[in-house]
């Protein structure tokens, strides 16, 4: 998009109600429009997400030294407790599966062994909870961007959609974030597995927005061109809780 209409967004949005209507229309013409455009929230959300995807598409989440990182990392909330993952637990997690599928050439399932011969990423970010705790920590896993190569996504893709085997937890982000290249689906912690309180085996984690967004224990991912028939169209369980779909920091 060009810098006058990145202006022009912006200045619209500035202007008030009528300027809002403005920058919607501008928004949408972009693809730039949030699933949860609609609502009191709404125009807030869009402009956020809008100026976000404008300004600072390619930003890099910041890295940190490794003496920098918080010991023992926080986990927050409970593993699950229902019978299917304990029998995973049980197994040494020998048979936790991620299937890819939704708009891709080759609908794949990868076990963790899969996923730990590919080629990995570390970095070590920091893990913000919209409740205001956080800590740092050294994540391992294999790019979102690649898995989505071995699956092959469609050319009419427009986000990536994952699914936690705990309970309702369900996410989404749009490409630009699926391809970050700190975007993860995360195995390992601070140099060893990782551990079931911070989601192992498996979760997405997605540096450059809220902790919520890094969903944990995720067996699967889809992708579509739109997010209106999941759940209630808005992007996300968190979004259906009441928190933004988009949690950009
Ligand atoms: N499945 C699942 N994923 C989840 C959560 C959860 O309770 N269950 N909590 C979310 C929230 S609100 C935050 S801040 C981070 C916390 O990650 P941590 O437990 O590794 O600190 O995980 C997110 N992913
Ligand atoms: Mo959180």
């Amino acid at each position: 998009m060009s810098q006058p209409s990145r202006r022009k967004l912006i200045a619209a949005g500035l202007a008030g109600a009528s300027g809002l209507a403005v920058a919607a229309k501008l928004a949408g013409d972009h693809g730039l429009l949030p699933p949860d455009a609609k609502g009191i929230y709404g125009p807030g959300e869009m402009l956020n997400y809008a100026t976000h995807r404008l300004v600072s598409r390619h930003a890099m989440a910041r890295e940190f030294a490794p003496e920098q990182i918080s010991n023992p990392p926080y986990v927050n909330g409970r593993p699950p407790k229902d019978e299917a993952f304990l029998r995973h637990q049980a197994e040494d997690f020998a048979n936790w599966k991620l299937t890819v599928d939704g708009l891709v050439a080759r609908p794949v399932t990868l076990s963790l062994a899969d996923l730990k011969s590919q080629p990995s990423r570390s970095q070590i970010t920091h893990l913000a909870c919209e409740e205001g705790w956080s800590y740092i920590a050294e994540w391992k896993g294999v790019p979102l961007s690649q898995v989505l190569e071995l699956a092959g996504i469609r050319a009419t893709a427009k986000y990536v959609v994952y699914f936690s085997l705990q309970g309702d937890w369900w996410d989404s982000v749009d490409l630009d974030e699926a391809k970050h290249p700190q975007t993860l689906v995360a195995y390992g912690l601070n140099g060893g597995d990782l551990p079931i309180g911070n989601g192992g085996p498996l979760r997405l984690r997605v540096p450059r927005q809220l902790g919520y967004k890094s969903v944990k224990y995720i067996s699967r991912l889809t992708v579509t061109d739109s997010l209106k028939g999941f759940g209630k169209g808005l992007g996300s369980a968190s979004r259906e809780a009441g928190y933004a779909w988009y949690a950009g920091i």
